[in-house]
């Protein structure tokens, strides 16, 4: 990155760890961009703690922010726009109401929509009232990243096989003509995983972590069973001529720890390398998402190597940035996971 390329990003702010901005933010300002934050709460910290105080911003407030970014020429031209956590319906609305209109105007920028409502562990912890909200979002969407649990919601699918999680992952891109589908997490047993034809590393990247090598899934079997699971990462592109997905796969090795804002690191990563501005192509696809899951696995490894030196045990609720686990060489006996 040779220029610092504006970002608006649309998250969550907590005081304390790292989730949406705030896990965000850095990483992006380290590969060079220009992060424009717009806050959708200010929480003392992020939901997963059980107690949260703060306040969500509401509909009124951001569109004070929207109007004043727009009345000075700000707002249409951003070149890349994230959104993620928008916990209540109103404020969503207001959301989608001006990426509609950004769209409407710039065509050529790129937009990730993460529509964080949850997951499987957790369940939902948005208002329910967002997911149509989410719904009516996806045709502005460049690119989405929902997990398992999310794909779930959108597609209205329950996804218990390989070919249900295909028919999920088509049925969005042909209902709301969206071109790039990730899949950001989703467990498989191994068995399944070692099934995936290994087509090769695509670019460099692939070779720091061998795990990541993308892979096109070809078996059919079913992965409700209970043995080791692998997270698998999917990226689709829908090639709209021949209605083709094309589709690969990244086996992750599961790190045994609970660590909070992953998503949200890994979908603003994701965005950041994702090169081509009108790109429409797999390869873009596939080299964005090997470069985001290499990215935050390391963070990953080395959060959770830090945590096991100084608690002796990785805790739930701890966050993923390395300046936490910083934080946490200083007061080793910090509480409230
Ligand atoms: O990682 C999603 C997220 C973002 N922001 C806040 C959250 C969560 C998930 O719990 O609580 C404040």
């Amino acid at each position: 990155f040779t220029k610092a390329e504006r970002v608006l990003s649309i998250q969550s702010h907590v005081v304390s760890g790292f989730a949406g901005n705030k896990a965000a933010t850095f990483p992006l300002q380290y590969l060079g961009f220009q992060v424009d934050a717009v806050n959708t709460v200010n929480f003392s910290n992020h939901t997963g703690y059980g107690h949260t105080n703060g306040h969500k911003t509401t509909a009124e407030q951001l569109n004070l922010i929207f109007s004043g970014l727009n009345d000075n020429g700000l707002l249409v031209p951003y070149p890349r726009i994230l959104t993620g956590y928008v916990p209540g319906a109103e404020a969503l609305q207001c959301v989608a109401d001006q990426l509609a209109e950004v769209r409407r105007c710039n065509p050529g920028c790129v937009y990730l929509l993460d529509p964080v409502m949850g997951d499987i562990g957790r369940g939902l912890y948005v208002a329910e009232q967002v997911i149509p909200i989410y719904k009516s979002m996806l045709p502005l969407a460049t690119i989405i990243t929902p997990n398992h649990f999310e794909l779930e919601l959108l597609s209205d699918m329950k996804i218990t096989s390989p070919s249900s999680l295909q028919q999920a992952i088509r049925h969005l891109h042909e209902k709301y003509s969206l071109t790039h589908v990730v899949v950001s997490s989703i467990s498989l047993p191994s068995s399944l995983v070692s099934r995936f034809d290994l087509p090769g590393p695509p670019d460099s990247y692939q070779s720091l972590l061998g795990a990541t090598t993308p892979s096109r899934y070809t078996g059919a079997q079913d992965f409700s069973t209970s043995e080791g699971t692998n997270l698998v990462c999917l990226a689709s592109t829908y090639r709209a001529e021949g209605r083709q997905l094309v589709t690969s796969a990244y086996a992750l090795p599961n790190v045994e720890a609970y660590f909070a804002g992953v998503g949200d690191l890994f979908s603003s990563m994701v965005m950041a390398h994702f090169g081509n501005l009108s790109g429409a192509s797999e390869q873009d696809l596939q080299t964005a998402v090997s470069k985001a899951l290499l990215i935050v696995q390391r963070i990953l490894l080395r959060s959770h190597m830090h945590s096991m030196q100084v608690d002796g045990d990785a805790s739930p609720g701890e966050n993923v940035m390395p300046s936490d686990t910083e934080a946490d060489n200083e007061n080793p006996r910090r509480q409230g996971n």
